[in-house]
């Protein structure tokens, strides 16, 4: 780091330790009162102000801050473009600049606010949990994507996760499109760096096994040993990193998912279609064939449950994989239809011509596990159902140390049917069209008690199915566990011998999913959107934006009825079902369902 002073703005420089990124911050101050005399100590920029302070007199200074990196689109260098812009800032003042700022923010929540009326604690909570989503999307233009823990904490090393497509990406696909095809093109832009993890992971592999916590070049920040045992110091044998193969389906649906919500294709164009083909592939390497039952089965993964390690045909991981496959068949079919020569360069760039019959056998052939006959119960993975009953209370009790991890070799749950987080019911909330309301409710009631929810990523999809089968009580419960995890700050503070301060945007995520999808009812498709309104008693109405095929709308769900106002800058009539009703909703027109 270094300090430096052009004329009178401070600049402090500095370069990262791995990818030597430039950052720069400058500081420039609007004073007219008092002494200003400045020193460079060591790595301290101090400006120092000496004033004769008069009673009864007011002193007010402003200073002006600006923070570039090589991550910012500048056209020069980072530390001229910090300079230029604190400049700017300081001619413009202090109350132009506030009302810049103010304008700014107040068209972000112009379409992305969730307005509850009837209930202070949990508008405040969902606001917040909006917030701190907006403040961590990434800036136009970069392909950034976001931290599990956004910017703050530094236990997951600012690594990306599946976090991002399967709870953070829903919101700004429907709210802020201009941010969620940021998020994917950080996926297309990190597609070597899956290639890479594919070919050096286990035996090796093909295709694009994305890293399970992802860096600027797509390589895996995370270790084999991920996790400190805090009885022995030790690092324990994790297989996050190896076997939780889901994320790269995850990537996939929701590349699939952007261009299906925003009619826009030249995402698939500028990548996206390659992305999905390399998931598909790298699937396709992964199966197993078992011809004595005539399927392909997926073995040795970790599900979202991540206290059972290196499981066969885990029901989510199966679904997510087949959904792939079936995604790239689509793909293929898109573009042979209306960019045939983009397919044509793009099979022959990665030479994929032969495999891509293979997918659409695997789609057909891959075992899903399916609902109990009886009880409609899935299970989460093979033999399963055979292991130890337990409570996490009785877990609990014979923990040795409060921290100690439940998963990994040896850990607590291991030979249990505890689970750290939702695993069936995740799939299906990610599938929630493929399975009815019936196997929904008994796959929750089965799988409730028995999960731990010992990650941010749980309440809320137990929050969504429960308002799917009309448990309100219980889905507002959860809705407001997740939405207040960063207001409160109620949440694990040690795994083993690891600190997990910080935010939690996939909660933040999963609470704004649980207000639209889960309370409002909303579902979207490639051909209309859904409502079908789950109103929370204490609630007087929900109001929201939606962002659908490059069209706008505002939803106003009370009581009693559904209002949509499509806005009159649409381009196109859509489609919507409310409660069972089909309405062709016009560019400007309002329209009210009782
Ligand atoms: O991605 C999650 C995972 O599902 C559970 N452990 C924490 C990770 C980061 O939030």
């Amino acid at each position: 780091m270094k300090a430096e002073k052009e004329k009178d703005t401070l600049v402090l420089h500095a370069v990262t330790n791995e990818n030597a990124k430039k950052i720069a911050v400058a500081e420039i101050i609007d004073l007219s009162f008092g002494k200003e005399t400045h020193e460079i100590k060591e790595r301290k920029n101090l400006r120092v102000i000496e004033l004769d302070a008069e009673p009864g007199k007011t002193y007010t200074f402003n200073k002006y801050f600006a923070v570039f990196t090589d991550n910012d689109p500048v056209t020069v260098s980072v530390t001229d473009s910090a300079i230029n812009c604190v400049k700017r800032a300081k001619d413009r003042g202090y109350e132009a600049c506030l009302k810049e700022h103010n304008a700014q923010w107040a068209t972000k929540w112009e379409t992305c606010d969730v307005k509850i009326d009837g209930d202070d604690e949990a508008q405040i909570a969902l606001r917040y949990s909006i917030f701190q989503l907006l403040i961590v999307a990434p800036v136009r233009g970069t392909g950034n994507s976001i931290p599990a823990r956004a910017l703050s904490g530094q236990v997951y090393k600012g690594a990306i996760f599946w976090d991002t497509e399967m709870f953070m990406f829903p919101f700004f696909l429907y709210t802020y499109p201009e941010k969620a095809v940021e998020l994917m093109r950080y996926r297309i832009k990190t597609l070597d760096g899956a290639r890479r993890k594919a070919q050096t992971e286990g035996a090796g592999f093909r295709g694009a096994f994305y890293a399970w916590e992802s860096q600027e070049t797509g390589d895996d920040a995370c270790t084999y040993f991920n996790i400190g045992d805090p009885h022995t110091g030790r690092n324990l044998r994790t297989h996050f990193r190896d076997k939780q193969v889901h994320i790269s389906g995850d990537v996939a649906i929701a590349m699939w998912e952007y261009f299906k919500i925003t009619g826009d294709d030249l995402l698939l164009l500028e990548g996206g279609a390659e992305v999905i083909l390399e998931c598909a592939r790298f699937y396709y390497s992964y199966a197993y064939f078992k011809k004595d039952k005539n399927r392909y089965e997926i073995l040795d993964v970790i599900g979202p449950d991540e206290y059972h390690e290196r499981v066969n045909n885990n029901a989510f991981t199966n679904m997510v994989v087949k959904a792939t496959f079936e995604i790239a068949m689509a793909v293929i079919g898109y573009l042979k239809h209306n960019h045939p020569a983009e397919l044509d360069a793009l099979i022959m760039k990665i030479d994929i011509a032969e495999e891509l019959p293979c997918f659409a056998e695997a789609a057909e052939l891959l075992y899903i596990p399916q609902p109990d006959k009886e009880t409609g119960v899935i299970e989460q993975f093979d033999a399963y159902f055979k292991l130890k009953e337990a409570t996490i209370e009785e877990l609990k009790a014979q923990k040795i140390h409060p921290d100690e991890y439940m998963g990994a070799g040896q850990g607590l749950a291991v030979p249990t049917k505890i689970i750290k987080q939702a695993d069936v019911v995740t799939m299906l909330n990610v599938f929630r069209d493929r399975y009815s309301t019936e196997i929904k409710k008994a796959n929750w009631e089965y799988y409730e008690p028995r999960t731990e929810h010992g990650s941010s990523l749980s309440a809320c999809g137990y929050a969504m199915v429960a308002a799917e089968f009309g448990n309100l009580d219980f889905a507002y419960r959860y809705f407001m566990k997740t939405a207040s995890i960063d207001v409160e700050a109620k949440y694990k503070v040690y795994v083993g011998t690891i600190f997990m301060g910080g935010s939690h945007p996939a909660a933040n995520g999963g609470a704004w999913m649980t207000a639209v999808f889960g309370f409002g009812g909303v579902k979207a498709d490639e051909n209309k959107v859904t409502i079908q309104p789950r109103l929370y008693k204490k609630w007087n109405a929900l109001q929201f934006t939606l962002f659908y095929k490059g069209d706008r709308f505002a939803i106003k769900i009370t009581q009693k009825a559904v209002e949509i106002i499509a806005n009159a800058a649409n381009k196109r009539r859509h489609t919507f079902i409310v409660a069972g009703k089909s309405i062709d909703c016009s560019p400007g027109s309002t329209y009210t369902i009782n």
